[in-house]
């Protein structure tokens, strides 16, 4: 086998292949040259190649978001880093574990007018968990390795994003057959923390308690195992609020948030109001639940995750820094279930809700609430569905899905810049099939998304474009005036029909309702290529579909 002749590169490779990280990204370029031969040459190593930096950021999280595993990508110097950031911001707030090699020049090279030049040390220092800022001195090998290692198990042992910085002296494509070092693989220092002593005073809380509200934020499936999610369902005294990204179902659950509580009035919100408030899981999508638990506080707020814990509602009194399979399986052994009206109360709202739910969408006309019923009604069993932000996957959020689905959006930062890179890359690094539902603002963003050479062909990508942002037009303010359609809706008259043409997507088109069930009927049936199917959707009916549901859902 052949190495890059440039020992650190040697280093960098081999510790990848030792802790035995498989998926590596390369966009291309000359300063990362001694990087692209050592993973290209070695075969152990899934290699991808593609161009843009932003896009090949957000792939590989795609693929690390399906796998829980640190995935490489790996990029020369200059700009190219920075075009890493809102993927490194991604997975910095949504736990994804990314990490990111920059080649550099040698440091008595930065700022004295060398091209393709920038201060590439700690580059993402404000949302990065480890950053690695290599030297060229061979003398500086035990450093470098320390560095290395350093990085890579932060990414393993805390899920998130870390930074390689590693500078290269020129010649940059000698190549050699020798192994110029054997670098030291230091293990991970994985320290399984137990359920607090202390919490039977918690349980003691608990047990006095008659109104417990858990709220999930987003969360990967299968968080939970079975038989605990049962011991909550059967406790009359908790309310579980699930979002669509928390991939947590129970009957007893509530997994429409917004449509349980945006037609309460002060009275009911009172009875809504927990006294105790557990929390789990990443960023909560409803705005309307996070209105609610901060105008009425419950008296405590318990955080459960083995990292971090927000303050989101600013009450936060306890953190358990456990996972919740960990936590719940001891904790719920210890609790008692009590006898209250909580829990019934709510899910006899949510009965009356979805009942009228279902009777508004039969007599609505098309429009983006109406694509989702649609959606949902075909889409087969077991799909990963990857949805945009951001009114994309707040609809998402007003439906009952299947529980074989499995859902992902990207929330760390609710970017619009880079779902359609994420969808790819779990359809590559996944089994399942995946579907992509995308609003046109975010498809068009990040259009390089589709260049990419991996995309397999049972991926589906259904884009509901409704002119702009239609998000703008359900939040409040000002809609009718020319500043409004410019500078927030941003209007456009763009379809994706060349895009696909240039990409070798099977592109389709639905402009009236009647075309909609048709089309969506072989749309997942076998093909030759990735298909498309855009739904234009009207702009100036879908905000007043979405406004008069909430009124008629009482
Ligand atoms: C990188 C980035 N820039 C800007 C925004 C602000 N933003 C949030 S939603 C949105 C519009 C999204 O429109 P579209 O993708 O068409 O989806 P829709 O809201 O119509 O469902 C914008 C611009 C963002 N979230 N991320």
């Amino acid at each position: 086998m052949m190495y890059s002749k440039i020992p650190l590169a040697q280093t960098i490779t081999q510790l990848c292949f030792l802790k035995e990280i498989r998926n590596i990204i390369i966009c291309p370029g000359s300063r990362n040259a001694p990087l692209t031969i050592g993973f290209t040459e070695n075969p152990f190593f899934n290699v991808y190649s593609i161009v843009d930096e932003r896009a090949a950021a957000f792939f590989a999280m795609g693929i690390a978001q399906q796998t829980g595993t640190p995935t490489v990508v790996v990029c020369t110097s200059g700009s190219a880093v920075l075009n890493f950031y809102p993927a490194v911001a991604e997975a910095f707030y949504s736990d994804i574990p990314l990490i990111l090699i920059s080649a550099d020049r040698p440091s008595n090279f930065i700022d004295i007018g060398d091209g393709q030049t920038i201060r590439q040390e700690h580059i993402f220092e404000k949302h990065i968990l480890y950053s690695a800022n290599l030297t060229t001195e061979d003398s500086d090998q035990n450093y470098n390795e320390t560095q290395i290692n350093n990085a890579i198990n932060t990414s393993f042992e805390l899920k998130g994003p870390v930074h390689i910085n590693a500078p290269f002296d020129e010649p940059l494509y000698e190549k050699t057959n020798q192994l110029l070092v054997a670098p030291k693989n230091e293990p991970l220092s994985i320290t399984k923390k137990k359920v607090d002593e202390e919490i039977s005073e918690f349980v003691d809380l608990w047990n006095r308690s008659s109104r417990k509200l858990i709220l999930t934020g987003v969360l990967p499936p299968n968080s939970l195992e079975q038989h605990l999610i049962n011991q909550l369902a059967a406790d009359e005294s908790v309310l579980v609020l699930t979002e669509t990204t928390s991939n947590l179902h129970h009957p007893n659950f509530i997994s429409s948030i917004d449509q349980l509580i945006a037609p309460l009035n002060v009275e009911q919100f009172k009875e809504l109001q927990p006294d105790l408030l557990l929390t789990f899981g990443g960023m909560v999508i409803s705005k309307k639940i996070k209105a609610f638990l901060r105008t009425f506080p419950a008296k405590h707020h318990w955080h459960i995750d083995k990292k971090k814990a927000y303050d989101t509602y600013f009450y936060l009194s306890k953190h358990f820094e456990v996972s919740p399979q960990d936590f719940f399986e001891s904790f719920l052994q210890k609790a008692k279930a009590i006898e209250s009206d909580y829990q019934t109360k709510w899910l006899s709202v949510k009965k009356i809700r979805q009942r009228k739910h279902q009777a508004y969408l039969e007599k609505i006309p098309l429009s983006d609430l109406k694509v989702f019923k649609h959606i949902l009604e075909v889409i087969p069993k077991n799909t990963i569905l990857q949805l945009s932000n951001s009114a994309i996957v707040r609809y998402a959020q007003l439906f009952s899905l299947d529980e074989s689905l499995k859902v992902f959006c990207n929330r760390g930062t609710s970017g619009i810049d880079g779902s359609t890179s994420t969808a790819v890359g779990a359809a590559v690094a996944s089994k399942q099939a995946v579907t992509f539902i995308t609003g046109d603002l975010s498809f068009f963003y990040d259009a390089n998304g589709l260049w990419n050479n991996y995309i397999p062909k049972n991926f589906r990508i259904i884009l509901i474009n409704n002119n702009g942002g239609g998000i703008f037009r359900i939040l409040p303010g000002e809609k009718n005036s020319s500043n409004f359609e410019t500078f927030f809706e941003t209007i456009h008259n763009l379809s994706a029909k060349h895009l696909c043409e240039m990409h070798q997507i099977d592109y389709r088109e639905v402009v009236t309702e009647d075309q909609l069930e048709p089309h969506l009927a072989n749309f997942f049936n076998e093909s030759e290529k990735p298909v498309l199917l855009e739904i234009k959707t009207p702009r100036k009916v879908n905000d007043v579909v979405l406004i008069d549901y909430f009124k008629e859902i009482i």
